[in-house]
């Protein structure tokens, strides 16, 4: 912002950061209320999110009642995907911003028939880095990363690997046909998040989705 010194920057960040904590902690009250475990997330463009949550609704059908809230900068397309689950998905379009922050979530979260003791799912707008810094309420944010993106990702956006309970490598049927050294991959995630726990499944042929089915059932 041309004008503003360095200090001024700060204090505006720091503000915005505070608002969109307080709206956190409400979102998570409203959370708790309806015993709803929210999960966020997390990755760059292309790894995977949506066809992943698709398999996943799909296999949650009649055993848990689940919701999804959407982001990306422009289109609708996301949450049409979702809806052809039968699972209920609002869209949001964060347009130039990078992405979600908890009002939206909050705003979104009352327009969603959750019922108690569901899942609601967030897919955040894909970015390694703005997300990360972004508290949306969410019990845990779950970061995917897929075979073709490199190993070294996690050492080069820590902030988004240190926030993850959960580092999931997608794309595992890929691993044949791409240079991914999966080892160090996970080791370099627990260079940033010695906690970090991990889970490797391909969305597409289902290898590994019950690992990912049993976290979620632990959650
Ligand atoms: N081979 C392979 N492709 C996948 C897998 N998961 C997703 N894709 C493909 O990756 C592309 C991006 O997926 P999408 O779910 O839209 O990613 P998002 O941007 O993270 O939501 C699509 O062409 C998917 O079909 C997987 O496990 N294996
Ligand atoms: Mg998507």
């Amino acid at each position: 912002m041309p004008g503003l010194g360095q200090r001024q920057l700060i204090a505006i960040e720091m503000d915005v950061l505070a608002k969109n904590n307080a709206l956190a902690a409400h979102n998570r009250d409203h959370f708790e209320a309806t015993c709803q475990l929210v999960l966020n997330l997390v990755s760059s463009p292309g790894s995977g999110k949506t066809t992943l949550l698709c398999e996943t609704l799909r296999r949650l059908e009649g055993q848990r009642p689940c919701a999804v809230i959407e982001g990306d900068q422009q289109t609708s397309s996301d949450a049409d995907r979702i809806r052809t689950t039968g699972v209920p998905a609002i869209q949001i379009n964060t347009g130039k911003g990078c992405h979600l922050d908890a009002k939206m979530v909050h705003d979104a979260y009352h327009q969603l028939p959750v019922q108690e003791g569901g899942i609601l799912f967030i897919e955040n707008v894909g970015n390694l880095v703005c997300p990360a810094s972004f508290d949306l309420g969410e019990k845990y944010k779950v970061a995917i990363l897929s075979a073709t993106e490199g190993e070294e990702k996690p050492l080069k956006y820590p902030d988004m690997f240190a926030a993850a309970q959960l580092m999931i490598i997608n794309k595992t049927d890929l691993l044949p046909h791409v240079r991914f050294d999966v080892e160090r991959c996970i080791e370099n995630a627990k260079r940033v998040n010695p906690y970090i726990q991990v889970i490797q499944l391909s969305a597409t042929t289902g290898e590994g989705m019950d690992a990912w089915l049993n976290w979620l059932a632990s959650a």
